[in-house]
């Protein structure tokens, strides 16, 4: 592809270089070849999540006992985590040289932490296998390690699917790239209240938007479409997420 070249920017005002991080150079080179190899599409759902935050809320006291705070995260780990055994065309990596699909039999979700020396995805392994205490535990564990550079190299790796929340800043909706050789990423933006025709009139619902990116080689349109429905479902009845 065409580089891009830079002018001499001192021409235009003062200016002060700095080099990059070895995190910054590695992240961008990684946002390039995703950027580059895959083709991007985006899916968007709103999930009713007002029954879930009563619940979430309700679980604050436990919360101080067992010193864990429940946020939003560990139900959408756990969402994600039943949508891909539902849908197992999202949990594989293609190799396009071998013409080969690999299927995972396991469900390990990374969650992207903004860190103040740039982002990391630690991996949380046996997603399905996990209660969201635990989820909740181990989630706030490696977004804190990771904040701090304690991350162990097995600890970002073997991700089959990624979450990118940006839902506790702020936004409507994204497009996450994806975290290739995975196929597809989820973002979360900040539930807002909205009113929701429920037939005869509008009702204030809490709605959380999904920005679900995926790999279009892998993945078509409508099992993209059947995933956020998915995700959807079980956010806005988190009682099927025991079936
Ligand atoms: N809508 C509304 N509020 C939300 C929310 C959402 N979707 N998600 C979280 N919140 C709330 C939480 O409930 C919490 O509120 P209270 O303090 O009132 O309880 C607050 O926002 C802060 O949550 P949090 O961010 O500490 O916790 P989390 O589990 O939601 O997220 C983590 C953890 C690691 C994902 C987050 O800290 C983070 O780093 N996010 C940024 C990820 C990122 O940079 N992605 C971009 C990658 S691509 O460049």
């Amino acid at each position: 592809i065409p580089g891009v070249k830079l002018p001499d920017f001192s021409q235009f005002g003062d200016i002060e270089k700095e080099s990059m991080s070895r995190m910054m150079a590695v992240t961008a080179t990684n946002m390039q070849r995703s950027w580059l190899n895959v083709p991007h599409v985006t899916q968007f759902e709103d999930a009713d999540i007002t029954d879930m935050e009563a619940f979430r809320k309700a679980q604050k006291v436990a919360g101080e006992k067992r010193g864990v705070k429940m946020t939003p995260l560990p139900f959408l780990l756990k969402a994600c985590a039943t949508a891909l055994a539902e849908l197992p065309q999202f949990n594989v990596s293609i190799d396009m040289e071998k013409k080969e699909v690999i299927r995972k039999k396991y469900i390990h979700i990374g969650i992207a932490v903004d860190t103040p020396h740039g982002l990391m995805v630690p991996v949380i392994r046996d997603v399905d296998k996990k209660g969201l205490w635990e989820l909740a535990a181990e989630s706030a564990e490696l977004a804190q390690k990771a904040r701090d550079k304690q991350l162990k190299p097995a600890e970002m790796q073997g991700a089959c699917f990624t979450i990118t929340s940006l839902g506790g800043i702020g936004g409507t909706a994204f497009t996450p790239i994806v975290n290739t050789p995975e196929v597809a990423i989820l973002g979360v933006s900040k539930a807002a209240m909205k009113p929701v025709w429920d037939g005869k009139e509008f009702q204030p619902r809490l709605m959380l938007p999904l920005s679900l990116s995926y790999d279009h080689r892998a993945v078509n349109g409508a099992d993209a479409a059947r995933f956020t429905s998915a995700l959807a479902q079980s956010l806005g009845d988190i009682r099927t997420l025991l079936l």
